[in-house]
C-alpha cells in the first residue's frame, strides 16, 4: 500500500466522521502523479456509499503547497518514449483519470472542502476549484502557468476561468499571473481566506453538530468557516486593482489583436510587467488554446468542459510544445522552450482547430454524466 496520499477519519462529537485526504508528496510540492489520483478516486468511491461521513476534507503535507500541478515529469518521459506514434497511453489515461477525479470532487453528494495553503497551480486548481469550500490562507498562491510550458489551462478552466469577472479569466490564462489568497477571495476563484492551520480547523469541525441531510451540513459548514475568517486587508490585491486595465486591454476581436494590446502595455508597472513577461516568453500556441477553449466552452457543461479539455490534452502531448515546454523548464532547466512557432501572430487558425478534434476512437469521458 502506497503513501502518496494519506487517508484518516476523524470523529466528530456527535458521532459522524470527517472524512480527511493529504496529498503526501511534499517533495515535488504535492504534485498529482497517477497514483495520488487513482488512491484518491477509489477513496472518495468508498467514501461517497457512506451515511455517517458529513464532510470531505482535502489538504497537502509538508507546508508549502496544497499542490503544485500535475506529474509532468512522468508526461515528459511518455511523449519522449511515445514520439511520432499518433497516440499516447499514458497521457490518454492521466488526463482521464484527473479530470474524472476533478469531475467527481465538483460533483459529489458529500461536501467537500479544500485547504488551499500554499502553491495551489494547475491540477491543484483543479481540485480546489471543484470543492464547496475553497479555503485559502494568507499563504496561498495560485495561478494557472501552462502557457510556461505549453500546455493549456486545463481541469475545468474553461470552466472556472469563463466564470470569473471581466476579462479576469482570459488574463489568468494568458499570463499565468500568480494571484493570493485575497486576489482569489475578491475575484471568485475561492470562497474564504482562513488562517488556523488545517489541524486546529478539523478539531473546530469535529466539535460541530452535524446533521443527516447534506444540505444542513453545508449551513454548519458555511458558519464555522465564517468565524473562522481571517483578516485580510493586510494583503495586497494587484490584479482587482488593475481590473479596469485588464479588461481594457484584453477586449479584442482575436487573440492576435488581445496579445498585441497586452504587450504594447508592457512598462508601465512592475506588476503587470511581470504577468505579461510570462506571456511574451510564453508558448504561442497556448495563448490559441487558451482563446479557443473559452470561446467554444462559454455555454458548455462541465461533463462538455471536461471532454473538450481532454482532447486538447492529449492533443497537446503529441503536438511537440509540451513537451519541449516540459524540457526546458523542469528536465533541461535550461528556460529556453524552443517552441513551434516564433510569436501568436505565427501561429495558423487550422493548426489550433487541429487540437480539438478527439485523438481517440472511443472518449473516456463519454459517460461521466451517465
Ligand atoms: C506549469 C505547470 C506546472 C509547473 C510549472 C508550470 C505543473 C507542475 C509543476 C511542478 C512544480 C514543482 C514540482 C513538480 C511539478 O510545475 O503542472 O514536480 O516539484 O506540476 O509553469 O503546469
Amino acid at each position: 500500500m502506497s503513501d502518496c496520499v494519506l487517508f484518516s477519519e476523524l470523529p466528530t462529537r456527535c458521532g459522524r466522521v470527517i472524512a480527511r485526504a493529504t496529498l503526501n508528496a511534499p517533495k515535488s510540492l504535492n504534485a498529482l502523479s497517477l497514483e495520488m489520483i487513482q488512491a484518491l478516486s477509489q477513496q472518495l468511491d468508498a467514501w461517497e456509499q457512506r451515511d455517517d461521513v458529513v464532510a470531505i476534507w482535502l489538504d497537502g503535507a509538508g507546508g508549502k503547497a496544497f499542490c503544485a500541478g500535475g506529474d509532468i515529469v512522468q508526461m515528459h518521459k511518455s511523449m519522449v518514449k511515445h514520439a511520432g506514434e499518433g497516440r499516447n497511453p499514458f497521457t490518454e489515461q492521466y488526463f482521464a483519470e484527473e479530470y474524472a477525479l476533478d469531475y467527481r470532487i465538483h460533483t459529489s453528494r458529500i461536501p467537500v472542502v479544500v485547504y488551499g495553503d500554499g502553491i495551489v497551480m494547475g491540477g491543484g486548481m483543479g481540485l480546489l476549484q471543484g470543492a464547496d469550500f475553497r479555503l485559502v490562507t494568507p499563504r496561498s498562491r495560485l495561478a494557472m502557468p501552462e502557457i510556461t510550458i505549453g500546455l493549456f489551462p486545463d481541469v475545468g478552466g474553461s470552466w472556472f476561468l469563463n466564470r470569473l469577472p471581466g476579462k479576469v479569466g482570459l488574463f489568468l490564462g494568458l499570463t499565468g499571473a500568480h494571484i493570493n489568497g485575497r486576489e482569489a477571495v475578491e475575484v471568485g476563484m475561492a470562497d474564504r481566506m482562513v488562517d488556523g492551520d488545517a489541524d486546529s480547523l478539523l478539531a473546530a469541525l469535529a466539535e460541530q453538530d452535524f446533521a443527516d441531510e447534506a444540505r444542513d451540513n453545508q449551513v454548519v459548514l458555511y458558519r464555522l468557516f465564517r468565524e473562522q475568517q481571517a483578516d485580510m486587508s493586510d494583503l495586497s490585491h494587484p490584479l482587482v486593482e488593475h481590473l479596469s486595465q485588464i479588461n481594457a486591454l484584453c477586449d479584442g476581436e482575436s487573440v492576435e489583436v488581445v496579445t498585441e494590446q497586452l504587450l504594447h502595455a508592457k512598462q508601465r508597472d512592475a506588476w503587470l510587467d511581470k504577468a505579461l513577461g510570462n506571456l511574451e516568453k510564453g508558448c504561442p500556441q497556448t495563448a490559441h488554446l487558451v482563446w479557443e477553449q473559452l470561446r467554444r466552452s462559454t455555454y458548455y457543461s462541465l461533463a462538455e468542459v471536461f471532454r473538450m479539455e481532454w482532447c486538447l490534452a492529449v492533443q497537446c502531448s503529441l503536438h511537440g510544445d509540451f513537451r519541449e515546454g516540459v524540457r526546458a523548464l523542469l528536465i533541461d532547466k535550461d528556460g529556453k522552450p524552443g517552441f513551434r512557432h516564433r510569436s501568436v501572430a505565427a501561429v495558423p487558425r487550422d493548426y489550433i482547430d487541429r487540437f480539438f478534434n478527439c485523438p481517440a476512437p472511443r472518449h473516456p469521458l463519454e459517460a461521466i454524466d451517465s
